[in-house]
């Protein structure tokens, strides 16, 4: 037998195993990945419901953010409340943005 006819036989027989081993190499990362994806999934569903609930309380007039105003309705310690609203209102306007309200919350 010729060399090149040994060589394409052993790669025949190599090949579909090399396949196998990669194949089974993927299906482990892609269930990491899944699984990573998933925390991350239920990580953003978690701070999606924290503003949720923050805004159900404070945003009275129901636009999607918090005004200084809406901020101190009903809190006790109006100044440690004002301090945390200026705080987490990053661009100075006068009401905070879910995003702001996540800073807020510390999420
Ligand atoms: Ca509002
Ligand atoms: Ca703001």
């Amino acid at each position: 037998m010729k060399p090149i006819v040994i060589l394409v036989l052993l790669a025949a027989l190599i090949l579909p195993v090399e396949a196998k081993k990669k194949k089974r190499g993927n299906g482990a990362r892609d269930k990491q990945e899944e699984l990573q994806k998933k925390k991350e999934k239920a990580e953003r569903e978690r701070k999606r419901d924290a503003v949720n609930d923050f805004l159900d309380k404070k945003d009275k007039n129901e636009d999607g953010m918090v005004t200084r105003d809406e901020h101190l309705a009903g809190e006790v310690d109006k100044e440690t409340a004002g301090k945390k609203f200026d705080a987490a209102n990053k661009n100075r306007d006068r009401s905070l943005t879910r995003s702001e309200i996540e800073d807020l919350l510390g999420l």
